[in-house]
């Protein structure tokens, strides 16, 4: 078996395959103790930390803790998409200490000098870090300088299917799932129930362009067109570009949606908590989900980058890394926290995915800025086509 399959995917499934002896003393070992001491110089630096990072991406309490056990008093924001991550940090004087880019994003990042070297000497879990999952990193971040793994995931179609089911009226679901948002056939149907795609230009052409057999992170312009010609014909039938897609669907307001398979998750979650009895999945489309890295990192002029290392060293304890697949649904690439993992996230296949199903994935590669501009214009003329 493929080793970067067996580390990266870290499911319980495939550690299994892979020879859960092997790993089991890694995890055992590995954790430092909850109340060691912090590294040694003093840190001198006002008590204040600021953090940018997307919505529903920290297991409720964890800030409340690292400010119980520091004194160090958090300020936390949210953004909802990579581009406006981007154009605040392109701004500069951002005021935040730790941002959370895509590693799409992060590439460009680093070669503008936006974000800064990390101390790895201040980082004393980084050891916990599966060292498959930093080799793909390298492809943004040579040598693993400046990013340390937030959570990864894959970008997919996901369903209330119970609602879907219903909307078909007997048409069999597609054997790819990408059909259900893409192909008229389908959303002719579910726009009844509520189509929904991420509000978001680099979230949209990618899965447009695999949809449409080309590389979803092409650089060819002839692509792009091809890519809005197909959006175009569905247009009429998507009803939300959404920032909220987890209420969306949770609330019943998008029935297919493109979006993030953890906030898929966390929508079923939700929906259920709420009495729904609908059946809310993440699928799995038979020719592949778009991975995506999002990392943490330092903004080149952070104000308080010992309170930022003292926070990341923080994340990557095995119980904090852990909380982030067990509360939010997502994986975070700590090794050391696997076992830390409830049976019930580990067992679902949307989260841990299989061996064989991470060969059909599409890692993260990164945009040039030619891209990026033909994903907007291509996205902005499909939003307004309508
Ligand atoms: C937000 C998760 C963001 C994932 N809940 C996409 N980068």
């Amino acid at each position: 078996m493929n080793k970067y399959l067996c580390s990266f995917a870290l499911s319980a499934l495939v550690l299994a395959a892979c020879g859960k002896k092997e790993e089991a003393p890694a995890a055992v070992a590995a954790p430092a103790p909850v109340a060691s001491a912090p590294a040694a110089p003093a840190n001198t630096e006002e008590k204040v930390l600021n953090i940018y990072n997307w919505p529903d991406y920290i297991p409720e309490g964890m800030v409340a803790a690292f400010e119980k056990e520091t004194g160090i008093k958090v300020n936390y924001d949210t953004f909802e998409t990579n581009e406006a991550l981007h154009a605040k940090l392109v701004a500069g004087n951002t005021g935040y200490d730790l941002v959370v880019p895509g590693t799409v994003f992060a590439k460009p990042q680093i070669e503008g000098g936006l974000l800064q070297p990390l101390d790895k000497s201040k980082l004393k879990n980084l050891g916990n870090l599966d060292p498959a999952l930093l080799a793909t990193m390298t492809k943004a971040d040579p040598d693993n300088k400046h990013l340390v793994p937030w959570a990864w995931s894959f970008t997919t179609v996901g369903v209330n299917k119970t609602k879907v089911e219903k909307a078909l009226g007997g048409m069999p679901m597609p054997e790819n799932a990408w059909d259900l948002v893409f192909n008229p056939k389908y959303t002719a149907k579910l726009k009844s129930c509520g189509i929904a795609y991420l509000d978001s230009p680099t979230e949209i052409l990618p899965a447009a362009l695999h949809y449409i057999g080309k590389d979803a992170y092409s650089n060819s312009n002839d692509d792009y067109k091809e890519a809005a010609g197909m959006l175009a014909k569905v247009r009429k039938d998507v009803r939300l570009f959404s920032s909220t897609m987890i209420d969306d669907i949770a609330g019943g307001k998008a029935c297919a949606v493109v979006g993030w398979a953890g906030d898929i998750n966390i929508a079923a979650n939700r929906a259920k908590e709420n009495g729904s009895k609908d059946v809310i999945e993440a699928l799995l489309p038979s020719t592949g989900a778009l991975i995506f890295i999002d990392s943490i990192a330092m903004p080149k002029d952070a104000k308080h980058p010992n309170n930022a290392h003292a926070f990341i060293d923080f994340y990557l304890r095995p119980e904090n890394a852990a909380q982030i697949a067990n509360e939010m649904n997502y994986n975070t690439g700590n090794k050391a926290a696997v076992d830390k993992i409830k049976p019930e996230i580990a067992g679902n296949k949307s989260i841990f995915v299989e061996t064989e199903y991470f060969g059909k994935m599409i890692p993260p590669s990164s945009f040039s800025n030619e891209a990026r501009e033909a994903m907007a214009n291509a996205y902005n003329a499909f939003k307004k086509g309508k």
